[in-house]
């Protein structure tokens, strides 16, 4: 989201192979500031978590953290977030250090990031932005550049004032890769154009995979990987799945932005498709959620979550709530869902304890290391439970004058065995309950 110059800008806005937000190569300088907003060692504690975490998403968009401040207060500050002292001291770190960036832990207002850069006289990127910096980086596919794309755009539109673009000539790097200082205006209505386009492409991208899926088979039990982002979801992908090559796993934040599906198989050659997607972290920006709705139609359309959590990492109580959050705005939250508590390798004999304690708290609750392998055989148990409980077996006779639709039934359900005699076809099916009325209906039309 730097807003990089862009010297031929309208030329540059309208064209249609425009790389909005190219990746950066050369690692940046930085300092990382949060709030802490109680005299408690519990908020101390979990704020710098929070910093922590904030710190691994500079890393990973290429910034070295030099610096960390923090600052207790209740509310931030209307006009600098932090109080009027505090940016002296952070200014004369940054001229000390010479950093480049220096990123909040937070939400600023546009007065805050305008003023701070007139201060601190460097670049001031906020959570969200980012969040976003690291999605525009990774995407790959057509439909995540697109969904990207407009966030950023609609991140950035309340944004574009005359104002605070005093910087974006002096500054390139992480959040400068947007539109710079002049014509705003100019650029208010370019962006807004490209915005309506984006959704425009969105849509048809929308309903190019919507004619995919209603053309692929329905008879398998569709399984989401859901959770916290680096918790391991595409790790337990690589290790649950038959063949096909593995899906990229990386120590790094978002290190998948696009869905995966590949099929996994049970005992008695029962199988399912376990779909990888993007992880969620607190405080996505809401437009990056509604953007990513695309991709997230995987989650919408799975029959059982696989809800992946990092038991290792200390705050993982609080990613739980933010992801059942997410899975609330999208819609998904009652889904039947297995809460996999991953790394258990990695958990300190002294947080042992957690195990009981989860395993009382969610009943279905599996406890793995996709790395080592661990439990995975017992979570593949948990799956087939569910598949069994949200599914039924039918028997039918179908005369041979009506094959077709016993070809039709393999598409709905998973033929268990197929027994033919010189008038008939005898099918055991297992069938999702969602094609329940769609097998009956069927049926009758054979009857
Ligand atoms: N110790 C330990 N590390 C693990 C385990 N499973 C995964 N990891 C590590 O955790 C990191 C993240 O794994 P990923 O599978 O990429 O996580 P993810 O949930 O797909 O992450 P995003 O796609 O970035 O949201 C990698 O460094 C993995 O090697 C495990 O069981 N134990
Ligand atoms: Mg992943």
């Amino acid at each position: 989201m730097v807003y990089r110059a862009l010297r031929n800008r309208k030329k540059t806005l309208l064209r249609e192979s425009f790389k909005y937000f190219e990746t950066h190569k050369a690692r940046e300088r930085a300092a990382i500031v949060t709030l802490i907003r109680a005299n408690d060692e519990e908020t101390r504690q979990e704020a710098l978590e929070h910093l922590n975490e904030l710190a691994l998403l500079a890393d990973t968009a290429g910034a070295d953290v030099l610096y960390r401040m923090t600052q207790e207060r209740p509310t931030p500050d209307v006009a600098l977030y932090l109080g009027k002292g505090k940016v002296e001291e952070l200014k004369k770190h940054v001229e000390m250090l010479e950093l480049q960036l220096v990123i909040f832990d937070d939400e600023l207002s546009p007065v805050q990031i305008r003023n701070l850069e007139r201060e601190i006289n460097v670049k001031i990127l906020d959570r969200p932005s980012l969040i976003l910096d690291i999605f525009a980086s990774r995407a790959r596919t057509r439909e995540a550049k697109t969904q990207i794309e407009l966030a950023q755009l609609e991140y950035l539109l309340p944004r574009l004032t005359r104002a605070w673009t005093h910087l974006s000539k002096q500054h390139g790097g992480i959040g400068t890769k947007g539109p710079g200082e002049t014509q705003i205006e100019t650029d208010r209505r370019l962006v807004k154009t490209r915005i309506s386009h984006l959704k425009e492409k969105l849509g048809e991208i929308e309903r190019q995979q919507h004619t995919r899926r209603s053309g692929r088979n329905d008879e398998l039990t569709r399984v989401a990987l859901v959770g916290y982002t680096n918790v391991g979801k595409s790790s337990l992908l690589n290790t649950l799945a038959i063949g096909e090559s593995d899906v990229f796993v990386e120590n790094r934040l978002f290190a998948t932005l696009d869905a995966t599906t590949r099929a996994v198989e049970f005992a008695h050659g029962r199988r399912a498709l376990m779909t990888d997607t993007v992880g969620f972290i607190r405080k996505l920006p809401p437009k990056l959620i509604a953007s990513f709705r695309t991709t997230l139609s995987e989650v919408d359309e799975a029959d059982v979550l696989l809800h992946v959590v990092d038991i290792s990492n200390p705050q993982f109580e609080e990613q739980i709530v933010v992801v059942g959050e997410t899975l609330h705005e999208l819609g998904a939250h009652l889904k039947p869902t297995i809460m996999v508590f991953n790394k258990l390798d990695a958990l300190p004999e002294d947080r042992k304890y957690l195990i009981s304690e989860l395993r009382a708290r969610y009943p279905h609750a599996v406890f793995i290391s996709a790395a080592r392998g661990i439990g995975v055989e017992h979570l593949k148990n948990e799956i087939e439970k569910v598949i069994t409980e949200t599914s039924f077996e039918i028997t039918v006779e179908i005369p041979m004058a009506h094959y077709d639709i016993a070809s039709r039934l393999h598409e709905l359900g998973e033929v268990r065995e197929r027994v033919f005699s010189e008038t008939h076809v005898r099918l055991r099916l297992r069938v999702h309950i969602r094609n329940k009325e769609r097998v009956e209906r069927l049926l009758a039309t054979a009857a």
